[in-house]
C-alpha cells in the first residue's frame, strides 16, 4: 500500500508467486551417487574442445547434499515457489527399463522440505541432461527418446504427483534442438543436416505432448502441466497498432516449430514451406499429441529476440513484418544477453493476445554479473537495476490484464553455467566453489523486499 493506504501503483496481483529456478545438472553434483547413470553433459564436459572453459559439474553447488540449506535460503527470500529439474538419469540410469528408487528418494526429500517451508514445488522433467544410454541410440533423432520421455514422465507423476502440483515438460526447446543438434554448442554437440534437425524438433515437441498426457494420466486430479520454453520474444519496435499486429505474426512464425505447434496442434504453412524437402516426417496423430491442451504457458524471458515493425513490401517481407537488427552498441550482460526489459512486458501480452492460454508463468529471468565478494559482501547493483527494470515491465503487463501467475528468478545460487563453467554468476546468493559457502548478495535483499511487498520497489 501507499502512504495514504491505497493500493500501491506498482503492486502485483494477490497470490502472485515469487520463486527462483535451478536445473539438476547445474547445481546437484554427486554425479556418481545413489545409482545415477551418466548423462550427455557428463560426456560433453569431458570432450576436448567443447567447453569454453575447463570445468565439470561433478560437484557444482553440492546441492545434492546441501539442499536443506538451499531451501532455507529460499525461505529467507520470502519465496513461495521453487522451480527445480529432475535428473532423468537418476530416475532411469539407462534412460528406460527399471527405475532407480534412490533417484526418486532424493526429489521426494526435497519436495517434503519445500512443502514444510511453505514453498510450492514446480518440477521440470527435462533440463538437458539426457541419459547417455539414449544418446548412444540416437538421442532426440530417434523416436525412441520421446517415447522413453513419456514413460519417465508417467513414473515421476506416479511417485511425486501427490505432492508436486505443477510440472514443466522440457526446458528451452530451441537449445535442446538447435544448440544440441545444429550448431553443436551444447550437448550432445552435433551438427546435423536440416532434415534431421527438423526431425529432432518434431521429436522434442512430441516428447512434450506425450509427457503432458502421462502427467495427467498418472498425477492427482487437478495437476497442472505446461512447457518452460524460451520462445522468441518479438517486440514492436514502436508501439503502434500495425507494429503490434506485425509482432503477433512474428511470434507465431518465429516459434512455428515449437510453441506454436504445441498451442495450435499444427505447423504453419510458412514453416512447412520454408522447410520444403527438409520438413520433418509426422502424422496427424503426432499433431494431436503435440497439441494436447495445456494448463499454462511457461516461458523463460531474458531478452527481446526480435525488434519488429510492419512492412507492406510483400516481395521482401511476405509475412508482413520486418526484423530490425540489434545495434552493435546495444548494452548486454552475458555476450548473448541484450538488456531489454520491454521483453517481459510484450512476451506475456502477445502470448495472451495470440494464444490466450489460461495462465502464464515466467519460468526464468535473470542476468550474469562478475559478482566478486568484497569484505564478505557482494554489492551487485547491476542485478538490482536489472530486477527493478524487468519487474517494472512485468508489473505493467499484469496491471493491464496479462494472466501471469508467478515469476521464477534464475537463480537462487551461482551455479554451473554450461559451457561457461563457473565464470558467469547468476545467483541471488554468491557461492564460493572451494568452500561451498553461500552469501546473500545485495540482490537477495532487493528480492526479499519484492516478496514482502508484492510490488516493484
Ligand atoms: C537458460 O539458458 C537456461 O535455461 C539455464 O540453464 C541457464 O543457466 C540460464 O538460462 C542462463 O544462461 O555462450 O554465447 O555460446 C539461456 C540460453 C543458452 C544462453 C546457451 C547462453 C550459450 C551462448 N543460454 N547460450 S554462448
Amino acid at each position: 500500500t501507499t502512504a495514504d493506504g491505497g493500493p500501491a501503483a506498482r503492486s502485483f496481483p494477490d497470490g502472485f508467486l515469487w520463486g527462483t529456478a535451478t536445473a539438476a545438472y547445474q547445481i546437484e553434483g554427486a554425479v556418481d551417487e545413489d545409482g545415477r547413470g551418466p548423462s550427455i553433459w557428463d560426456t560433453f564436459v569431458r570432450t576436448p574442445g567443447k567447453m569454453l572453459v575447463d570445468a565439470t559439474a561433478d560437484v557444482a553447488c553440492d546441492h545434492y547434499h546441501r539442499y536443506p540449506e538451499d531451501v532455507r535460503l529460499m525461505k529467507e527470500l520470502g519465496a513461495t515457489a521453487y522451480r527445480f529439474s529432475i535428473s532423468w538419469p537418476r530416475i532411469f540410469p539407462d534412460g528406460t527399463g527399471t527405475p532407480n528408487p534412490k533417484g526418486i528418494d532424493f526429489y521426494s526429500r526435497l519436495v517434503d522440505q519445500l512443502l514444510a517451508a511453505g514453498i510450492a514445488p514446480f518440477a521440470t522433467l527435462y533440463h538437458w541432461d539426457l541419459p547417455q544410454a539414449l544418446q548412444d541410440r540416437g538421442g532426440w533423432t530417434s523416436r525412441e527418446t520421446p517415447e522413453a520421455f513419456g514413460a519417465y514422465a508417467a513414473h515421476v507423476a506416479e511417485q511425486l504427483g501427490d505432492r508436486v502440483g505443477h510440472f514443466f515438460t522440457i526446458n528451452e526447446f530451441s537449445n535442446l534442438v538447435d544448440s544440441g543438434y545444429a550448431t553443436g554448442i551444447l550437448a550432445p554437440g552435433l551438427q546435423l543436416p536440416a532434415q534431421q534437425v527438423n526431425q529432432v524438433r518434431h521429436h522434442a515437441v512430441l516428447g512434450h505432448g506425450l509427457a503432458v498426457q502421462a502427467i495427467r494420466a498418472h498425477g492427482r486430479p487437478g495437476i497442472k502441466v505446461g512447457p518452460a520454453d524460451n520462445s522468441n520474444i518479438c517486440v514492436p519496435v514502436i508501439d503502434t497498432p500495425e507494429n503490434v499486429r506485425a509482432a503477433e505474426t512474428a511470434m507465431r512464425e518465429t516459434n512455428a516449430g515449437l510453441i506454436t505447434v504445441m498451442l495450435e496442434g499444427r505447423y504453419t504453412d510458412a514453416y512447412l514451406e520454408a522447410a520444403g524437402a527438409d520438413a520433418p516426417a509426422f502424422t496427424d496423430a503426432d499433431l494431436a499429441v503435440i497439441g494436447s491442451p495445456l494448463d499454462f504457458v511457461g516461458v523463460n524471458i531474458y531478452q527481446t529476440n526480435f525488434y519488429v515493425r510492419a512492412s507492406d513490401d510483400v516481395a521482401t517481407h511476405p509475412l508482413g513484418y520486418e526484423v530490425l537488427p540489434f545495434q552493435p552498441s546495444h548494452p548486454h550482460f552475458a555476450s548473448w544477453h541484450h538488456v531489454s526489459p520491454e521483453s517481459i512486458y510484450w512476451g506475456p501480452r502477445l502470448i495472451q493476445s495470440v494464444w490466450d492460454p489460461a495462465e502464464i508463468y515466467i519460468t526464468e529471468n535473470g542476468c550474469a554479473a562478475t559478482d566478486e565478494l568484497v569484505d564478505g559482501a557482494v554489492a551487485d547493483t547491476a542485478r538490482v537495476m536489472f530486477l527493478r527494470s524487468y519487474l517494472g515491465e512485468l508489473q505493467r503487463a499484469t496491471a493491464e490484464g496479462a494472466r501471469v501467475k508467478g515469476y521464477f528468478h534464475w537463480s537462487v545460487i551461482d551455479n554451473f553455467e554450461w559451457i561457461a563453467g563457473y565464470l558467469n554468476r547468476y545467483g541471488l546468493h554468491h557461492v564460493d566453489f572451494d568452500t561451498q559457502v553461500r552469501t546473500p548478495k545485495l540482490s537477495a535483499e532487493y528480492f526479499r523486499q519484492v516478496t514482502r511487498t508484492n510490488a516493484v520497489v
